[in-house]
């Protein structure tokens, strides 16, 4: 067994077990290997920030866990079929997460192998923008996916994880988030997750994808971009990343699996009900010039549907979206 799974089922144990204390010799039966093999991995754990205390006759106690997104503590406790059952890589600080997974699927990586980062110093948005990423301000993940469908399908993912991170952040947080077509989840007219999909792809079949997902959890307003938040300043609380992250990967591993069988279909209802832009008149730029309209509808590919001034009706599949002021 790795160390990686050995930390994990510490975890799972100690984390099943409350705040009571439980003897070496009972964590040594329930994980299948030596008292000496826990305490090695017990001390591992302590120096990677987990208060955890050792009494003689009473054993361990987990009083307290690092503030950080650990591969093994994104792991603990989750059930998922294919996302986050992958290997996980986990990094204090790298470029780009989607760079990495990139990287990693160009070798070979499985479908949902998972790179995560507590901070990244080249953080990407699309077309070569910059995702401001402070260290341990938020969730920098990035999943290789390999679906087996036409290119024309794939842009369709992004809408479905950003759902997968709205019914997250709702779940856990209690907010009200909504999405901002393309790629955006929004919380009080704030941008507080942006999605990245990068695609590898031969003229006729995809090779793989990499989802990236940004979204700021107990990142400072003042960390941020003007037009950002984070669900620290929404709630007044610190959140659980490692936590936040599970809740993400159940969400999307149920509704990339939805996908991935029945295509976009499945989530379209979901992303109409969420969206922001329905019904309003937008403007959407990132085309070879600006296009105004009403927003009408997200079609069955996940293309944004408008109703231009003169009447005509636009199938967008990319752009940026900008809103009239409330
Ligand atoms: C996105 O691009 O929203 C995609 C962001 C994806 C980030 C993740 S983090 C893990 C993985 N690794 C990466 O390198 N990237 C992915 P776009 O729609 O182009 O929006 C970019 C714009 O959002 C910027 O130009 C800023 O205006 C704004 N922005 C930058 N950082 C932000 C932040 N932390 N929160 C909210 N808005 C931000």
């Amino acid at each position: 067994m790795s160390a990686f799974e050995i930390k994990k089922r510490i975890l799972e144990v100690f984390c099943e077990n409350g705040k009571n204390f439980i003897s070496g010799e009972k964590l040594s039966r329930l994980l299948g290997f030596s008292r000496a093999a826990v305490w090695k991995y017990v001390r591992e754990m302590r120096d990677e920030g987990f208060a955890i205390v050792a009494a003689p006759r009473r054993g361990y106690c987990l009083k307290s866990m690092p503030d950080k997104v650990l591969g093994y503590m994104v792991a603990a406790g989750l059930d998922a079929g294919t996302i986050g059952r992958g290997p996980i890589y986990y990094h204090e600080s790298t470029g780009s997460t989607n760079d990495r997974a990139y990287e990693l699927a160009e070798r070979g990586a499985p479908e949902g192998t998972l790179v995560i980062a507590e901070r990244q110093t080249h953080g990407r948005g699309r077309r070569g923008r910059k995702w401001i990423s402070p260290r341990e301000g938020g969730i920098y993940a990035s999943i290789v996916l390999r679906p087996a469908m036409e290119a024309d399908e794939i842009p369709a993912v992004t809408i479905v994880a950003a759902i997968s991170v709205t019914d997250a952040i709702k779940k856990m947080c209690a907010v009200k988030a909504g999405l901002k077509w393309p790629n955006d989840v929004l919380v009080s007219g704030k941008k507080i997750c942006g999605i990245l999909v990068e695609i590898k792809a031969e003229p006729d079949t995809v090779d793989f994808l990499i989802l990236g997902i940004g979204v700021n959890v107990n990142a400072d307003r003042g960390e941020l971009p003007a037009e950002a938040t984070s669900l620290k300043a929404e709630t007044n609380r610190h959140v659980n990343r490692a936590e936040l992250l599970r809740h993400i990967l159940r969400a999307f591993d149920r509704d990339y699996a939805l996908f991935t069988k029945k295509g976009f279909s499945a989530s379209r209802t979901r992303s109409r009900a969420l969206s922001l832009v329905l019904g309003k008149r937008v403007r959407v730029t990132g085309q070879s010039s600006p296009i105004e309209g009403t927003a009408q509808d997200i079609d069955a590919k996940g293309a944004l549907v408008l109703t231009t001034d003169n009447g005509t009706t636009r199938r967008i599949f990319s752009g940026d979206i900008i809103l009239p002021k409330i």
